[in-house]
């Protein structure tokens, strides 16, 4: 335990809790004094006669001068304006209190809560580097919703590396659906808001190096989920690594992005079911007020 003195005190001890004797301390260059404790330990400290004194907490502000400090490093910018009013509090009240020499450990936890979940809220504008799609709901009607591996909600999670890294591998065919190797299976993300966009990135699952990945694909986008349009195809895909799959189209107009698969990747589960499964898919553009200058 390190603690500091208020005022002046002439003297200051410990109690040896091995031979029940005073022993001096003396402060640091910075003017702390020091005393070691085992867990659970009190200590006993004897100051001069004429001096009362008491302990008191010092709240440890490193995880909210953290926070801050992430903030800070944001660009405005580059966020959408809902939600930046609030963030923009938040970051101002956190600093107030790890300013603050008398606050608690409770007011610098609550303030760098408030300020992370302040910044959670916030959205970035479509750009350079920006993926759409990412933690966007995915609607499948055939997924492994098996939810260690696999699941509808993994194609769009901001995750893909091998099973040894992590359990979310990506979405995948249900292997009990029985499905042939030409049926039909549609894949659609909702991106909440329209925007102009220009690429869509396929991530194969890492690990079996893209070899569940389809062969025959479609990709379309769609302003209102009902009236499609085709941005880009593939035909007779095989990987033997899981590389990502860019397709860049000219900027067009939508908000639901839909994968159709017409011929699965050739392998077939020990049920039957013909396979294909998705690491990841990622969708860029711009907004659609043409606000932003973006370079893809
Ligand atoms: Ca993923």
């Amino acid at each position: 335990m390190r603690f500091s003195l208020d005022n002046d005190v002439p003297s200051i001890s410990y109690i040896s809790d091995v031979t029940g004797e005073c022993v001096a301390m003396s402060p640091d260059p910075d003017g702390f004094y020091s005393v070691s404790l085992k867990a659970g330990d009190g200590i006993l400290l004897k100051a001069a006669d004429n001096y009362s004194f008491a302990l008191k907490d010092e709240a440890n502000l490193f995880y909210l001068n953290k926070a801050i400090a992430a903030a800070e490093s944001l660009d405005p910018a580059m966020y959408k304006p809902c939600g930046k009013e609030e963030f923009s509090e938040a970051l101002a009240e956190a600093k107030r209190v790890a300013a603050d020499g008398a606050v608690t450990q409770v007011q610098a936890d609550n303030a760098r809560a408030a300020l992370v979940k302040a910044q959670g809220v916030l959205k970035r504008l479509a750009g350079d580097g920006v993926n759409l799609a990412l933690h966007k709901a995915v609607s499948a009607v055939n997924s492994y919703e098996e939810g260690t591996f696999f699941s509808r909600a993994y194609l769009t999670d901001g995750i893909n590396v091998s099973v040894y890294q992590c359990t979310h591998a990506g979405w995948s065919v249900d292997p009990f659906s029985g499905i042939g190797p030409e049926d039909p299976v549609e894949l659609s993300v909702d991106l909440e808001e329209p925007y102009l966009l220009n690429k869509i990135v396929l991530k194969p699952c890492i690990f079996n190096s893209g070899a569940s990945f389809p062969r025959d694909f479609k990709l379309c986008v769609s302003k209102d989920g009902e009236t499609w349009t085709e941005t880009a195809s593939a035909e007779g895909v095989k990987l033997t690594e899981a590389i990502d799959l860019n397709y860049a189209f000219e900027p067009v107009e939508g908000r639901y992005v839909k994968l159709t698969i017409t011929r699965h990747s050739g392998q077939t589960d020990k049920t039957g079911t013909s396979l294909s499964q998705i690491g990841e898919l990622e969708v860029y553009g711009t907004e659609l007020n043409g606000s932003e200058s973006v370079v893809l």
